[in-house]
């Protein structure tokens, strides 16, 4: 029996996949309760094709830019990412770069994304905010009458109601590179389509995940796209980029290799022990009317076709199962391995982080952030 963390971690993704937890479950409508809590139980991605979304009013008034247009209110600004490239939220250069975000009307929003050119975009306009923006006070709290306040089979076998509903809407050149979260999410695409690449957490691990100093997107007069450096209050989360605060600079744990990338798929495949190149990882492709259950913990990278709308519900994951016990001793091993960052040293005494020297109360959200759970996707409500 080997003890090299690297064997050790080759055989663990190999078992997963020879016991069939590498694929997607595929059903004709809706799941029962029962069947859905199997797949949480199992923490297996499923495809539910011809469900009840059809009936949603989403579907007819979403497909409808006026309608659309109207629902919000012309007169409500909206919260957009946007990016020269597409994308929001990634690691470029050994940075992380925060997308540049701008307060516009809904008909600005549309305006500009009919105006991205098909080839060469110079900004790139993405509503991503993430942040429960279908509920409370949030951007499109007016569209939340269009869709199910909560997903029924979801909601009974998890036992709560979801703790985020989010409207995504973009082109064809926003990407979603590749991170995890720590949600059940439940995502519905409303038009157009969407790629989700799947990587479960029995290989996420192999995805190089460290913390990367941030910066933020910044358009000049001239039409180009600068890079500034991001600080950040680490009592409240506050972020700024004037670079007179005395705040330290934000650093951000995420996923840096991209195995659908020529360049990355290597390391990838050697690092999981799988060398029949074919397929390496799960991916989906979402039309119209279709929903996705996307597992806590696995990866993920998101494309999708042009005028895309999207709804998805996050339901809290259950930290207290065997799952993320498992989820962790892997992580460690791939510290062990020198694959990612160990979860603990963003935290450590001996990093040199400069946030190290706040004294900080710890908090649950602080915890999410050290085990690896990106801080911007915590939604916090
Ligand atoms: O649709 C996207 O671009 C990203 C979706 C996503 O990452 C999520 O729902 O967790």
């Amino acid at each position: 029996m080997t003890t090299d963390p690297k064997e050790v971690l080759r055989i663990h993704s190999q078992t997963f996949r020879s016991f069939g937890g590498h694929t997607l479950a595929s059903f004709e409508g809706s799941p029962s309760p029962l069947a859905f809590a199997k797949l949480v139980a199992e923490n297996r991605p499923a495809l539910f094709r011809n469900s009840n979304v059809e009936d949603w009013p989403a579907m007819e008034s979403f497909g409808n830019r006026s309608q659309l247009v109207d629902l919000i209110g012309s007169d409500r600004n909206v919260k957009v990412a946007v990016t020269p490239n597409g994308l929001a939220d990634a690691v470029i250069d050994g940075t992380f770069v925060l997308p540049h975000e701008e307060s516009l009307s809904i008909n600005e929003f549309f305006d500009r994304l009919d105006a991205e050119d098909p080839s060469n975009p110079q900004a790139v306009h993405y509503i991503q905010s993430q942040n429960n923006n279908m509920r409370g006070d949030g951007d499109f709290a007016k569209l939340f009458e269009q869709v199910p306040e909560h997903i029924d089979f979801a909601t009974e076998a998890l036992g709560a109601m979801p703790d985020a509903v989010n409207f995504w809407c973009g082109s064809r050149h926003a990407v979603t590179s590749f991170h995890k979260d720590h949600y059940e999410n439940i995502y519905i695409v409303i038009t157009g389509s969407k790629t989700f690449t799947l990587i479960p957490p029995s290989e996420s691990w192999a995805l190089e995940e460290r913390t990367f100093p941030t910066s933020k997107y910044t358009p000049t007069e001239t039409r180009s796209w600068t890079q500034e450096v991001v600080y950040m209050d680490p009592k409240t989360y506050d972020t700024t980029t004037d670079a007179s605060q005395s705040h330290p600079r934000m650093m951000t744990r995420w996923c840096s290799l991209d195995p659908t990338r020529d360049e990355d798929l290597e390391t990838f495949t050697d690092r999981i022990g799988f060398t029949a190149y074919k397929s390496p990882f799960l991916t989906v492709t979402l039309e119209r009317g279709d929903m996705l259950y996307l597992p806590a913990l696995w990866a993920h990278k998101v494309e999708q076709g042009s005028g895309t709308i999207a709804v998805n519900y996050w339901y809290d994951f259950s930290f207290g199962g065997s799952l993320y016990l498992l989820h962790r001793m892997l992580r460690g091993l791939a510290a062990d391995a020198g694959y990612m960052e160990r979860d603990e040293d963003i935290d450590g005494d001996d990093d040199d982080d400069d946030c190290e020297e706040e004294d900080v109360d710890v908090d649950e959200e602080t915890l999410l952030v050290q085990a690896g759970y990106t801080n911007h996707t915590i939604f916090r409500g």
